[in-house]
């Protein structure tokens, strides 16, 4: 932190450089960047941090299946040093020139269901035959149509604000899905009827965690944030992403992840789904991630999937990247690709 100091400050102790984070205007991505920004100036008090509202949100497409992932990045605004993001959302490749500089710890990153008032007190299991459940992510539907075969899935769009609204306002949906991380730091914790476990529906890859994106060469600010990072954290999503970067999926692909550290362990399980869910192709495996306390010394052999984490073991990286990239393999041996090759087709077709 001594280092950071000095090279914030100048001789005199005045603040020498502002420090500017860009949000979207939407409440969660506001809520998020403000808890970051919260953790931020406890940790560097002297340090001049803004936060923009103004900046336009842009539809990122360096990957064509990201399309619908509207994303603003550092890279679209040379006056904002630090956008949060929803790890979730961010492409498993950058544009050059961009890193995620942490990870923050996960909140619950399980799906949860939220009902239609008129329906309290209820589950999937138990709501009528027939109830619409409201989502458009493609990897919920997939696992719920198979598990829930008596319910119908209907899209949903919209942030936040708007679905719950559509929810309880209107009588289309019998309740709908959406992350419980999301939904807990709107501070609607209280409209989560229930959570959805492994068996019913594993969740995105990424899912629950904040993702800090800065400008690689930033060394300073990079070094700044990177006391953020949340080491299981990370291991998880690097995991994570490798695996759904080495299935070549986007951010709209039936894709699911269940990732866990236990000691010294981290377990990966990833699975692949036609868009009805009855085509499935799921598996688990494990590594060592030992904390050896090696970090890497050059910043370039040590961005994985996107992420720069200096802080964390090089050796444990190494290993969560080479076990999603090792469990994807498996299942495209198995046939993943079709699979997921079919299900775009006939997402891009309706
Ligand atoms: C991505 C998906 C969704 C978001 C696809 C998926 C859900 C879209 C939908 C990649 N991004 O999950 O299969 O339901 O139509 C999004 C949310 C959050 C981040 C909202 C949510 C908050 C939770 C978090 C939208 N991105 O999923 O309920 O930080 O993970």
């Amino acid at each position: 932190n001594l280092v950071i100091f000095s090279l914030l400050q100048e001789g005199n102790g005045k603040v020498s450089r502002v420090i500017r984070m860009g949000t979207r205007k939407s409440q969660l991505a506001r809520i998020q960047t403000d808890s970051v920004a919260g953790r931020l100036r406890e940790l560097y008090p002297d340090v001049h941090l803004e936060i923009g509202e103004d900046i336009l949100p842009a539809i990122v497409c360096m990957n064509s299946l990201y399309i619908n992932c509207i994303v603003i990045v550092v890279s679209f605004n040379q006056m904002v040093d630090i956008v949060v993001h929803s790890l979730k959302d961010l492409p498993t490749s950058l544009p050059p020139g961009f890193t995620i500089g942490a990870i923050l710890q996960r909140e619950n990153p399980h799906d949860a269901v939220v009902l239609h008032p008129k329906n309290a007190g209820l589950t999937l299991d138990s709501l009528p035959e027939k109830s619409v459940i409201g989502t458009s992510s493609l990897r919920r539907a997939a696992q719920l149509k198979k598990r829930f075969p008596q319910l119908e899935f209907e899209n949903i769009r919209g942030n936040l604000n708007t679905r719950l609204k559509k929810l309880d306002e209107k009588d289309d949906y019998a309740a709908i899905i959406l992350a419980a991380a999301g939904l807990k730091r709107m501070g609607w914790e209280s409209r989560i009827s229930q959570i959805l476990g492994p068996e019913d529906c594993m969740y995105a890859v990424g899912q629950g965690a904040l993702a800090v994106e800065v400008r690689a060469q930033d060394k300073d600010i990079l070094e700044m944030v990177s006391v953020l990072h949340h080491p299981d954290t990370v291991l998880q999503c690097i995991s994570e992403r490798a695996f759904l970067r080495q299935l070549e999926g986007g951010c709209s692909v039936p894709v699911a992840v269940h990732t866990e550290v236990k000691g010294s362990m981290l377990y990966l399980t990833g699975a692949v789904y036609s868009l009805d869910g009855a085509d499935c192709l799921k598996d688990t495996m494990q590594t060592v991630v030992e904390i050896d306390n090696k970090v890497s010394e050059s910043a370039q052999e040590c961005v994985h999937v996107g992420v720069t984490a200096n802080s964390v073991s090089s050796s444990a990286l190494e290993a969560a990247e080479k076990l999603g990239m090792d469990l994807a393999n498996a299942l495209l041996n198995k046939g993943a690709k079709d699979i997921l090759t079919t299900a775009r087709k006939l997402n891009d077709a309706r």
